[in-house]
Formats: structure tokens, C-alpha cells, sequence
């Protein structure tokens, strides 16, 4: 493996600035085999560093061509400065410079780029025509010479000249105060943005685009344009985005009191987008499958991803861009917090704890591997060798997490000080993640010292809980224990402070006073609270509770308080009676779940042992219980009830009658037994659904409704509901439940639920599904191949079938006309869904899967290395596969290792994965 490619940047190493640019002046002239890029920036020496002597200035450049450079307006001649491929150099800058009073100079430089030719997808590039950019993290180099560092904010004054024709619409960050044609049809425009902010906050767009206009009045009475850019055919497909930015815009005012800044707030929409979205200042560049809502053509987890992605990059304009990061080190303070943000503002939107039972399934599913595996790293990282690796789950919902436990342990009314006081102290900066946490120690007078760990520390900590009765003394006693497992760099654990939010329950499942032996009943400081949040701090302590009548069922780590793997002996029946007796929703939901655990890893070991045992008939009577919930309710609802309060959450009776996933059973394993995962789980649910047969029938004829649709918290709870049951019906595979679901497909006025009976469909193995299967298929991508999302989503579909043969529809997709390996939507959506999430191919002893992936890396790699690094992520788990599987995953890792020119980003994550 060629060691030169990547070099580890470390935290320890951070240095301010040794210059600073107070305004850069841009000039783009977008040409279609070249663009000219044209910078004067006003630069001084960093006056914090005093009697800074430095006499060289490096600037950090990639993938350009140097026309001029001038100094104060002379010209440099060669021997004044060097380049190299990531830098340009001046050297002697003091005899340069001359005497200027204020040490200030004007750098002026003009360069060439090559934005059609650029696949990465960072810097300046092409998408579907148009000209766009990406600068986070380090895409604004590909652009011009600049310090290309966040702690480096500048003022932004840019214009743009590109052919009228072909691109009428040209855009960048702020207010636009100028515009004008020249002869031979061009014209230019020219944005000035009033905030000092870092270059990866930058943006351009240019391109035959149409929009959607609004406007947001603010609460103080200031007036907002608001616009939407898309292409014309997408027109119809931007309200929803609309509606959820200006939601956004009056909850942060609401929650945060944070108000926007500009005159203007404007989102465009592009096909060719690594990531979800970005939040350039005033300018947010949107992948089009976050923004473009329509029920025709877009389910329901799809509206929601738009509504929660166009917050986040909203709330960015507070929490990233008013306030930025120091350092790529401190990268979770803006998105950690953002994420924590935005679950908020969904929660706020639509049912609170189906959210929460969401982000933390996907938590536990997908981020506990995370920190498992050998990418792990700590919420605030001490190294990296590509920051572009570091937009990572642990950053981000990790880095979520831990700002929730902050306001756990704060109260929402101290968190909102802390947070005003951040916002505040820091308003124009760029800062770290300890600033954060000062700005709220300080409003709160909380001491987070031991706390503070969390932000250091990499690997999932254990809780171990275990409860004893005393029923001389009345009390009861918890003993909590907690241990982190090593990770890459970090051998030994220090304790966390956690808060384990919980209560005692008694045994008609009401709560009991929750009394610390030592605290007093009558003072009002310490009244018995009936939930109560206690700080874990040590590796082992007990809670001794007074005063308890009876032995309690302690509801733990409620709303899951902090982002531990809980580990309490809970005897089967105690599950059940949390299932339906504890009040707190996320806590009954995780009942559910841990009693299918239970029963699967029981049937698991059953099945590797080759005896037979057949499932706890708790588990389907808890499903009865949960079926006979959900069809009094909706017969209520049939019969037109009035008190519609009374009505439960469709959306969490859906979660109650859904199974763990297999990734989720996988995760808990340290080595995964994928097909006896896979068989046992698929005869659980055979047997589940053959039992409630009738009662899926009913609950299915129940929520069916003509009511028009409307993508609110109801209309989306009783869909999940519908076509849950619909799911367990068609796993029997009767002509007639194949019937059902394929009028259903035929039938369906949203995309909703025509997406939910084509996946079904796709799944169904029996012959009578064959012809009905192909039908569908055809006719779905007939009817939709001019809409590229959802000729994606036909894509993944089909790659995450766990029919047989799955690799060689995978590689007949890639050959299909629609596929193109250039746009990662549709790399996600095949090369992805398949290695990523169906893992029963993906992982076919054969090893066919990981040489598959290993050759697809391989050709992105010369492409868009960041897309190919991400890619690799399944093969990097190989420590969890068994030997024979190990063996096949890690020779190909060594062949990626193998190549030569391998990306910074392919390099790190495959060096580190071999480690
Ligand atoms: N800040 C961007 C992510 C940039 C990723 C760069 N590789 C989107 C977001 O988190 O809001
Ligand atoms: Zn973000």
C-alpha cells in the first residue's frame, strides 16, 4: 500500500492562523471547456500571533491552472512563489509587501479551472447542466488559492458571468446588488454576503432553473424572500419543501429564538450531490431527493426526510455558520448539535416517540457498529487523514446524542440559556466543542467536567443494571455498573457521566415515588419525583430508593436517556408487563423489542445447535395484544368516533408489530451467524403471521381509506399501520394476499403505498408471485423512467430483494440504461442497497458479494473518492463475519490496498480496516 498518499492531521497540532482574509473579492467566468476564476483578497498578518514574522504565505490550491499572481498590484514574477499540487507558496512576502502602515495587502490571482471534467462532485462541477459547487470540507482549494481552514472567515463579494441562454439564473451566498448583459449574450450578477464566514460556506449556482417563491416575516417583523430553484419539470414538487423551511424558520425563533439574517434564503436542487444537502450561507445546495416532495412519486419516509434535512440545514444558519468550527476536530459541534436540532423539530412536527424509537434504532443499528469497528473514533476525533471520512455517524448522531444528554442533565430551561449564552459569546466565531459546553456550564451552573468525556472518548459504553428488593427495610436497591470496550487508539476506559433517566413501577404499572435513601420526603428540594434522571458517574455504584411498598419493575434509561447498550436481567413476563404498563412510549416500544430478541437469539442458538424448539408463546400473544389494540381502534375510527384524542398512535402500533431487523439482531452478536439470522427470524414471522392471519386481514381492511392524502402525522401513521398488515399478509403467500397487494400496487393514488406493494411483490418468492412480480416491475418503471428518484427507488427495490440470484440483478441493473455509476443517488441505490443493507447476498459464501464491491471501489475511486470510500464500509466489518468470510473480505480489501494512485479517502479507511 503506498504509505505517501495520506498524512494524519492531528488535534494536537491545531495552530491559529498565521494570516487572515478580511473580504474576498470573486470574479467566475463560466465557459464550457474552462472557467476562469479571478480572487483579490485583502489579507493581513493574524494580529493574536504578535510580532508574527511569518514571511511565507502558503495557500492551499488543488487541480488549477496559475495565470497571474500580483501583490499590491505588481505582478510576481516565478521565483517569488512556487506551487506544488495542493499549495501555492509566496515567498519573501516582506519585501513583497513594501510598507503598509496596516500590514494589509491585496493578493490578486487568476486561475483556471475545469468544472466539466470534475467527477469528484467537490469544488466547482457539473450537474445535469448546471454549474454548482460543493466547498465543505475542503472543495473551496479546487476553486481558487485561499486558506481553505473554517477559523478563517472572510466577507464574500462574488459575481458571476455565464451565458444568458444557457444559464439565465446565476447565484451565490447573500444579497444580490448588482446585474447587468454584455455584448454576445452573457450577463453577470454580483452577491455580497454581509456575514464573514469560512470558504466551505461558500456557493455558486448557474443554470436554466425555475422556482418557487414565498416569503417568511420574521419575529421581528422583517421580510424574507424565500425561493426554491429546480428544474421546470420538478416545479410541482416543492411545496413541501416550502411549507417544512418555513415551519423551521418560526420553530428555531420558537425554541431557540434564533432568527434569520439575510434579505433572502434560497435552496437549489441537484441530481449530482454526494451527500444529503449542504448549508452554504443564505444558499443551501440540496440533493434532489431532499428536497423534491410529491405524494405521486414520493413515499412518506421520503416526505419526512425532506421536511427534517431542509431544518437542519436551516438551523445551520445559527448553529455552523453564525457560529462555525474552530477546526475539522470540532465538526460535531455544528452537526451534533444540528441533528439534535432538527429530531427535535420532527418531533415537534409529527408523534415524539415514534421519532425517538427511529433515531434510535438507527442509532443502535448502524452507529454502535460504528463504534465497534475500526473506523471508531470519538465524538471530537484526535486524527484523521481525509476529513471527508469524518461525516460519520458517530459525528453526527452520536454527536446528537450527547447534546440531548446535555439538555437531559440541564432542563430545557437552563439548555436554552446555555444556548443563548453560545450563541451570543460566540456570534461571528469559530469555536470548539469545549466552548459549547462552557456556554452551557456556565448559564446553568452545572458541572460538566467528568462529562466532558464523551466528547473524548470512542466505543459504546455498557450499562449493566441489576435490582434487589428488600422488603424488611423497604427499599430498593440498583446496582449499576458501566464498561466501554476498547477502541482503535484508546485500550483503556475511563467512566462516563450518564444520565439514566428512570422510575420504579409497582405492579399495576403505576409509578412509585422515587425517594434516594438520605434525601428527605418534606424538604422541597429533594420531593420524591416520580421519574427521575440519576448520574451515573463511577464504574460501579447502587441507588438505594426508600420508601418502596413493593418490589417495583424499574423502567430504565427512559426515552433511551444516553447512548449505552443497557444490559438489565428482565425475566420475559417483566417484559411484557413493560410492554403494556410503562408510560414511558420509548420504553414500551423497547419492551417489545428486547422480547423478540429474547425469543430470536433463543431460537438462534436452538438452530445452530440443531435442535428444535419452537418460539415463547408470550411473543405471539404479545403481537395479539398489540393486533387487538390496533383493530378496536380503528373500528373506532370507522365508526367515525368524535374524541379523536383517544385514538393511539398508528405509527407506533406499526413499530409494535414489526420485528427486529436483521441488521439490528446482527449488531448484537460478535460474530453474526447471517443466514441462521436470516432463517430463523423469516420461520418466526412465517409462524407469526400464519397464527394472526385473520387479524392482519382485518386490521388491513380497517385502515384502508379513501381519504385523500395528506402527509401529516396521522395520514402517514395509518399507511405504516395499513400496510404493515399488508406486509405480514403477503407472507404467507396465498394467491389471494398476492392479489390483494398487487390491486394495491394497481390501484394506489400515492407512492406510498405503491411502493410498499412493489417491494412486496419484488420479495415474494412463490411461482403464483412470478408473473405478477415482472408485471409490476415493467409497469412501474414504464410509468416513472422520467423521474430520476423514482427510477432510483425502482433501483434499490430491486437490489435489496432477498430473492435468490440477487448479485446478478444487482449487475444487470448496472447495465441498464437508467444506471449511471457517475451520480451517487444511483450508486446508492444499487451498489449500496445491495452491499449495504441486504446483507444475506451481499454476504453469500461465496465471497461473489465483497469482489463485487472491492471492483466497484475500485472504478469509483478514479472517480469520486468520497463516494468510494463510504462504499467500503460493509467490508471494513470483517472482524464480526466468520473465518471463511474474513478470510474472502479481507484478501479484497488487500486488493483495493493493492492499487496504485488509491484516494487519500480509500487509503485511510482501507489502511485502517487492515490494521
Ligand atoms: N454540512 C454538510 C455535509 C458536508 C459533507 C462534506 N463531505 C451537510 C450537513 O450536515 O448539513
Ligand atoms: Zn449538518
Amino acid at each position: 500500500m503506498k504509505e505517501a498518499q495520506a498524512s494524519t492531521i492531528y488535534l494536537k497540532d491545531y495552530r491559529v492562523p498565521e494570516f487572515l482574509i478580511d473580504r474576498t473579492e470573486l470574479r467566475f467566468e463560466l465557459g464550457e471547456s474552462e472557467t476562469r476564476v479571478i480572487s483579490q483578497l485583502t489579507m493581513r498578518r493574524n494580529p493574536e500571533l504578535l510580532g508574527n514574522a511569518a514571511n511565507t504565505l502558503r495557500l492551499d490550491g488543488q487541480e488549477m491552472e496559475l495565470v497571474t499572481l500580483s501583490l499590491n498590484g505588481r505582478q510576481l514574477t516565478p521565483d517569488q512563489y512556487s506551487v506544488d499540487d495542493d499549495s501555492l507558496t509566496i515567498h519573501g512576502l516582506d519585501a513583497l509587501q513594501g510598507d503598509n502602515d496596516d500590514g494589509a495587502f491585496l493578493l490578486s490571482c487568476e486561475t483556471l479551472i475545469k468544472p466539466q471534467e470534475n467527477t469528484s462532485l467537490e469544488g466547482l462541477y457539473k450537474s445535469s447542466g448546471m454549474f454548482c459547487t460543493q466547498c465543505e470540507a475542503e472543495g473551496f482549494r479546487k476553486i481558487t488559492y485561499y486558506l481553505d481552514r473554517p477559523d478563517v472567515m472572510s466577507e464574500f463579494i462574488t459575481t458571476v458571468v455565464a451565458d444568458k441562454a444557457k444559464y439565465p439564473v446565476l447565484l451565490s451566498n447573500g444579497n444580490d446588488i448588482e446585474r447587468g448583459e454584455f455584448e454576445g449574450g452573457k450577463h453577470w450578477v454580483t452577491w455580497e454576503d454581509p456575514f464573514r464566514k469560512p470558504c466551505y460556506l461558500f456557493a455558486l449556482v448557474a443554470g436554466d432553473l425555475k422556482s418557487i417563491d414565498d416569503q417568511y416575516t420574521t419575529m421581528s417583523g422583517r421580510t424574507i424572500d424565500l425561493r426554491i430553484f429546480v428544474e421546470a419539470k420538478d416545479l410541482d414538487k416543492c411545496d413541501h419543501a416550502m411549507v417544512s423551511l418555513k415551519n423551521a424558520m418560526a420553530w428555531d425563533e420558537k425554541v431557540y429564538g434564533r432568527e434569520y439574517d439575510l434579505d433572502i434564503f434560497m435552496i437549489v436542487a441537484v441530481d449530482d450531490f454526494n451527500m444529503g444537502a449542504m448549508e452554504n450561507k443564505g444558499l443551501n445546495i440540496f440533493n434532489t431527493s431532499c428536497v423534491l416532495a410529491n405524494p405521486q412519486t414520493t413515499t412518506d419516509t421520503a416526505f419526512q426526510r425532506v421536511e427534517a434535512v431542509v431544518a437542519h440545514e436551516y438551523f445551520h444558519n445559527w448553529s455552523g455558520n453564525r457560529v462555525t468550527c474552530r477546526d475539522w476536530f470540532q465538526l460535531s459541534l455544528k452537526e451534533g448539535f444540528t441533528v439534535f436540532r432538527d429530531s427535535e423539530f420532527s418531533a415537534d412536527m409529527g408523534s415524539r416517540t415514534v421519532k425517538r424509537v427511529e433515531d434510535v434504532s438507527f442509532l443502535r443499528t448502524h452507529q454502535f457498529a460504528e463504534d465497534a469497528g475500526p473506523m471508531a473514533h470519538p465524538v471530537r476525533p484526535d486524527s484523521y487523514m481525509e476529513i471527508s471520512n469524518f461525516y460519520t455517524l458517530t459525528i453526527y448522531e452520536k454527536g446528537a446524542e450527547v447534546v440531548r444528554m446535555i439538555h437531559e442533565l440541564l432542563g430545557a430551561e437552563n439548555f436554552r440559556k446555555g444556548s443563548d449564552l453560545y450563541f451570543q459569546r460566540h456570534d461571528g466565531q469559530a469555536v470548539t466543542t469545549e466552548d459549547f459546553v462552557v456556554a452551557m456550564e456556565e448559564a446553568s451552573g452545572r458541572d460538566l467536567t467528568l462529562f466532558r468525556r464523551w466528547y473524548s472518548q470512542a466505543g459504546t459504553p455498557v450499562l449493566t443494571v441489576s435490582g434487589r428488593y428488600n422488603s424488611e427495610e423497604q427499599e430498593y436497591h440498583l446496582r449499576v455498573k458501566q464498561t466501554c470496550p476498547a477502541t482503535p487508539g484508546q485500550p483503556e476506559k475511563l467512566p462516563l457521566h450518564i444520565p439514566l433517566k428512570m422510575a420504579l413501577l409497582d405492579s399495576q404499572g403505576q409509578e412509585i415515588a422515587c425517594q434516594l435513601q438520605g434525601e428527605s420526603k418534606d424538604t422541597g428540594e429533594s420531593d420524591p419525583q416520580q421519574e427521575r434522571v440519576l448520574d451515573v458517574t463511577e464504574v460501579e455504584q447502587v441507588f438505594v430508593f426508600a420508601n418502596v411498598p413493593e418490589a417495583p419493575v424499574p423502567s430504565l434509561l427512559r426515552g433511551f436517556s444516553a447512548p449505552v447498550k443497557l444490559q438489565c436481567d428482565y425475566s420475559r413476563d417483566e417484559l411484557v408487563f413493560l410492554m403494556t404498563q410503562d408510560s414511558d412510549g420509548f420504553n414500551r416500544w423497547n419492551a417489545a423489542q428486547s422480547l423478540a430478541v429474547d425469543v430470536i437469539q433463543e431460537l438462534l442458538q436452538a438452530h445452530q445447535s440443531g435442535s428444535s424448539v419452537s418460539a415463547d408463546p408470550l411473543l405471539s400473544q404479545a403481537f395479539a395484544d398489540v393486533l387487538n389494540t390496533a383493530i378496536v381502534d380503528a373500528e373506532a375510527r370507522a365508526n367515525n368516533a368524535q374524541d379523536s384524542d383517544a385514538f393511539a398512535d398508528q405509527a407506533m402500533l406499526a413499530k409494535l408489530l414489526a420485528l427486529p431487523s436483521e441488521a439490528y439482531l446482527s449488531e448484537l452478536y460478535d460474530v453474526v451467524d447471517v443466514d441462521g439470522i436470516h432463517a430463523v427470524r423469516e420461520r418466526l414471522a412465517s409462524d407469526l403471521a400464519a397464527t394472526h392471519k385473520a387479524a392482519f386481514s382485518r386490521l388491513f381492511e380497517l385502515c384502508r381509506s379513501d381519504a385523500p392524502y395528506v402527509a401529516d402525522a396521522a395520514g402517514i401513521g395509518q399507511r405504516a399501520l395499513k400496510n404493515t398488515a399488508l406486509a405480514w399478509m403477503v407472507r404467507a403467500e396465498t394467491p389471494e394476499a398476492l392479489s390483494v397487494c398487487y390491486a394495491q400496487f394497481e390501484q394506489a393514488e400515492n407512492m406510498t403505498d405503491r411502493d410498499a406493494a412493489l417491494r412486496l411483490l419484488t420479495n415474494a418468492q412463490s411461482d403464483y408471485a412470478e408473473p405478477l412480480r415482472e408485471k409490476a416491475l415493467s409497469a412501474f418503471y414504464e410509468q416513472w423512467q422520467h423521474e430520476a428518484l423514482v427510477v432510483n427507488q425502482w433501483f434499490s427495490i430491486q437490489a435489496l430483494s432477498d430473492r435468490p440470484g440477487a448479485l446478478s440483478r444487482v449487475k444487470a441493473l448496472m447495465a441498464h440504461s437508467a444506471f449511471d455509476i457517475r451520480n451517487p443517488n444511483k450508486v446508492r441505490s444499487v451498489i449500496g442497497a445491495f452491499c449495504q443493507h441486504n446483507a444475506l447476498h451481499f454476504h453469500d459464501r461465496s465471497g461473489e458479494g465483497y469482489a463485487f464491491l472491492a471492483d466497484q471501489i475500485i472504478v469509483l475511486d478514479g472517480l469520486n473518492p468520497q463516494i468510494a470510500a463510504r462504499l467500503l464500509t460493509p467490508l471494513t466489518r470483517w472482524r464480526k463475519y466468520d473465518a471463511d468470510r474474513q478470510e474472502k473480505m479481507k484478501a479484497e480489501l488487500q486488493r483495493i490496498a493493492q492499487q496504485s494512485d488509491l484516494s487519500p479517502d480509500v487509503y485511510e479507511v482501507v489502511s485502517k480496516s487492515l490494521k
